[in-house]
């Protein structure tokens, strides 16, 4: 399996560091490019790195480009034919959801900005997918629910969201991303895509879908980081993406 390295800190340590770091083979680094384009920029800012730590980041030419990450360290792998979407918990009708049957259902177009809370942003991403809103509609919300909790096929990570931020038009599950399927390393073939709030609510490899009427943070929120995610307006905001 690819191996992704370590998870963004909880603290929020500046993600032009770690990169850095990591590309000169210091370790921290939780992000993969893709070999070629890494071993290209290792060769290109070594130089650069060596006379001029802190003014590095205007360098990076990896401004506005995703940072691929995975808590486990691993890249999980399910094809298109094998996915499975589980929508249960306390609903009338639990469903499972091929990619097919999910591409069926009423489709929701979406261009907006992905932000990392740690900073770094990729502006006007297309995203195409089921509203959850549709979702919930399906399978009959019953009324003692009031939360969502959802859970990747990596087994470990989870996020949470109120049944009135699932409802809105702008939190999709997402089954194409700049036009492809949603990638293996993006979380693909199908992940969560929270518009308005920061991308750490934006779980990969969406598996299950669980209705609930308990809130269970998700993985960062147990580290510290907000349940309610908002871009500009939780506690991870930073103005200026550092790379
Ligand atoms: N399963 C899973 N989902 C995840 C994460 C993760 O580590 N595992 N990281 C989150 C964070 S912090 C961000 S910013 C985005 C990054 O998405 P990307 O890897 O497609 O760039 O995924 C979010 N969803
Ligand atoms: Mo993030």
């Amino acid at each position: 399996m690819a191996k992704v390295d370590a998870p963004e800190a909880p603290e929020g340590t500046p993600v032009g560091r770690r990169v850095i770091l990591g590309m000169l083979g210091l370790g921290a680094a939780g992000i993969l490019w893709g070999a070629k384009v890494q071993s290209t920029l290792e060769r290109v800012l070594r130089p650069i790195t060596l006379r001029d730590r802190t003014g590095l980041t205007s360098f990076l030419p990896t401004a506005g480009r995703f940072r691929i990450y995975s808590v486990t360290g691993a890249l999980p792998s399910e094809t298109e034919a094998e996915y499975r979407l589980t929508v249960d918990g306390l609903v009338d009708t639990p469903a499972t959801l091929t990619l097919p049957e999910l591409r069926a259902l009423p489709q929701t177009n979406l261009v907006r900005d992905f932000q990392c809370v740690t900073g770094w942003r990729v502006p006007g991403v297309p995203w195409q997918g089921v509203a959850l809103s549709v979702l919930l509609d399906k399978v009959g919300v019953q009324p003692t629910a009031s939360y969502l909790r959802l859970y990747s096929f990596d087994g470990e990570y989870t996020e949470s969201l109120s049944l009135d931020q699932a409802r809105r038009p702008d939190v999709i599950v997402a089954h194409t991303m700049q036009g492809q399927t949603v990638t293996r390393e993006h979380g693909g073939p199908v992940r969560l895509y929270v518009a308005p709030m920061y991308g750490y609510k934006s779980l990969k490899w969406l598996q299950r879908i669980e209705v609930t009427d308990e809130l269970d943070p998700g993985y960062w929120e147990q580290y510290g980081y907000d349940i309610d995610g908002w871009v500009g307006k939780s506690n991870g905001r930073h103005d200026q993406p550092t790379s």
